[in-house]
């Protein structure tokens, strides 16, 4: 089945989480085994991407150890980095909507959209829009960081997103934030989108999910959670909250 087909049938059930791995972070070995267990505890899908330049190598040899590992589907986001790989279900198509280097809006796209259709590689599009902190992310992609006391810029870019076509809105906060994306901005975006909404960054506690998940967020992904001790127990909890 398809990635969109199945998110698509996974959202009409209720929220849907991601759990993301930086191939940069651990050994190809670890990465699959921390894949396994998102499965175990509930998690959807898998998504390998870095902001920081995971090498061509590492991205393929974490490829195929989360593959071997999880029977959930795997995609990539090729935020940030030079590398791709073509080895995943599907290719998450980010444009960085508030950069100032089109490279991140549109440019770095162009160069692979070919390749993309030629070797058939499932695309998912998103309009990614940073939020402040924005972290490693948001500098690199020389994001024109949303202040996170104004939804009205991110209502803006959210449905400039939507009246575009894309599949996708995707809030960033940034790998590593210390907050969330403001609850108070997911609510206002969420009222005036008619397509998914994703956050993702800063989301490390159960009541985190719960507060993202209660202003509106359809798709919650996580990173840094399982990067710490205790990481199954911590990504339970933020499971069993979202699909409470
Ligand atoms: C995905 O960048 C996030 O949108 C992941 O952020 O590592 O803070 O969970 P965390």
């Amino acid at each position: 089945m398809k990635v969109k087909e199945y998110l698509k049938n996974k959202l009409k059930q209720g929220a849907v989480h991601i759990t993301l791995i930086d191939p940069s972070r651990q050994l190809p070995e670890a990465a699959g085994r921390l894949a396994r267990t998102a499965q175990e505890v509930g998690s959807d899908l898998v998504l390998i991407g870095s902001a920081s330049a995971a090498g061509q190598r590492v991205l393929l040899e974490t490829a195929t150890a989360v593959r071997k590992k999880t029977t959930l589907p795997v995609i990539f986001l090729p935020a940030g980095s030079d590398s791709i790989s073509f080895n995943l279900d599907a290719l998450l198509f980010l444009s960085m909507l508030n950069s100032r280097n089109t490279r991140f809006v549109s440019t770095a796209h162009a160069r692979i959209a070919l390749v993309l259709k030629r070797l058939a590689v499932e695309t998912i599009s998103a309009g990614y829009i940073l939020i402040e902190p924005g972290m490693k992310v948001g500098e690199l992609g020389e994001a024109d960081l949303i202040a996170r006391d104004n939804p009205w810029s991110a209502i803006g870019y959210a449905l400039t997103a939507e009246f575009m076509g894309m599949d996708y809105v995707y809030l960033e906060a940034g790998n590593g934030a210390a907050q969330p994306v403001p609850a108070g901005m997911i609510r206002a975006v969420k009222r005036e989108l008619s397509i998914p909404l994703i956050v993702g960054g800063g989301i490390r506690t159960a009541a985190d999910a719960r507060r993202v998940r209660q202003a509106g967020a359809d798709i919650v992904i996580t990173g840094t959670v399982i990067e710490n001790a205790g990481y199954r127990e911590r990504l339970r909890s933020i499971l069993s909250a979202l699909k409470e």
